[in-house]
């Protein structure tokens, strides 16, 4: 099977399709679509480029470094989390058919109509991921998952508050040495690059499927002694068979190299976070579609994280996402261990 490499890109001048006209292209496939859809993956897309062009001007803008001060989790807070943070508060806001808005960066979501009101959907987000890697200029992205507002559930119940497997849509950014955009609204996976020259994401693949298999496992391996047993075997077993590491410290990063070129991404349990410590709502579902979408799997343990019934908005999972061969490597030595 050809790897993601060796396929011919689609952004050739006589292929030009830009990010806007893909998602209204997708919505004129469901009948009855009212546009609202568009409209956010729209804005989702401003925001991307607005956070993009203060990712690349951080040092000049003197943007860098933390803000003195810790968000909900306990971690300290960069300057550019904040920004990016209000620049999709900004964009996203006024968008009349957003019900909730839920960030990472805030404690309590932002609900700014309720079904009756418009608002039909919700918008989950992790408005810049890996960002204690900002100051090193390391790839850090921008990760969201959209639900529908359920219309039977009154104001005051949280509406986004479902199982990854509702989501309509998900995708990153990755602001590296080129500006990325992936999305699946659950018909495949495409990718997008911002083509500086005329400020538009355009399509540069669709329908990408992750590799079968690939020897290579992306870990922060120095908390292995902290590890569950099954995961500890695991990584002995992969050395005894030649496995290569790569670890970025990004998930965005690390995801979207799984993504392209295979290999297995895991964040278990550890000492210091024992449900693991990347974020349900926010990060592991959004990925865990994109990975489901493109034939790979995702799994908390032994459960699929889109099948993981969420009873709060910032919960923590592990995670071990990617090529299915790999992620069953996985999965193996937690059943023997
Ligand atoms: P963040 O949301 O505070 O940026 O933390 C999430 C990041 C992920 O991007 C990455 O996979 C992980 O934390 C790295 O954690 P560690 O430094 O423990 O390996
Ligand atoms: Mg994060």
């Amino acid at each position: 099977m050809p790897d993601a490499h060796s396929r011919q890109p689609q952004y050739t001048t006589d292929n030009l399709t830009s990010l806007q006209s893909h998602i209204l292209a997708e919505e004129q496939r469901h009948p009855g679509a009212t546009g609202d859809f568009s409209w956010i993956l729209s804005a989702i897309a401003l925001a991307a480029k607005v956070i993009a062009n203060k990712v690349r001007g951080a040092r000049i803008q003197d943007v860098l470094g933390d803000i003195g001060e810790t968000n909900v989790h306990g971690e300290k807070q960069q300057k550019l989390d904040v920004i990016a943070n209000e620049i999709i508060a900004r964009c996203l806001g006024d968008r009349a058919n957003i019900s909730v808005l839920a960030s990472e960066e805030d404690e309590h979501p932002t609900v700014l109509r309720d079904r009756a009101e418009g608002g039909r959907y919700c918008v989950l987000f992790d408005p810049l991921d890996g960002s204690s890697n900002i100051d090193f200029g390391v790839g850090v992205g921008t990760i969201f998952s959209v639900l529908r507002n359920d219309r039977l559930k009154p104001r005051d119940v949280p509406h986004h508050i479902q199982p990854g497997s509702r989501q309509v849509a998900a995708g990153y950014i990755l602001y590296g040495s080129s500006v990325i955009f992936v999305l699946t609204t659950g018909n495949g996976v495409d990718m997008f690059v911002h083509d500086h020259s005329i400020g538009t994401f355009v399509l540069v693949d669709r329908g990408i499927r992750i590799p079968e298999s690939n020897k290579i496992y992306s870990i922060n391996e120095a908390y292995c002694n902290t590890f569950p047993e099954g995961y500890r075997n695991y990584l002995d077993w992969a050395h005894d068979e030649g496995y290569s590491s790569r670890y970025i410290g990004s998930m965005v990063a690390d995801v979207h190299r799984t993504l392209l070129k295979g290999g297995v991404f895991l964040y278990p349990p550890t000492k210091a976070h024992p449900e693991g410590k990347l974020r349900l709502m926010y990060e592991a579902n959004p990925m865990a579609m994109i990975m489901d979408q493109a034939g790979g799997k995702a799994l908390a343990g032994s459960e699929r994280i889109l099948d993981i019934r969420p009873t709060d908005l910032h919960q923590r999972t592990s995670v071990i996402m990617g090529s299915p061969r790999e992620v069953d490597h996985v999965v193996r030595h937690l059943d023997s261990s």
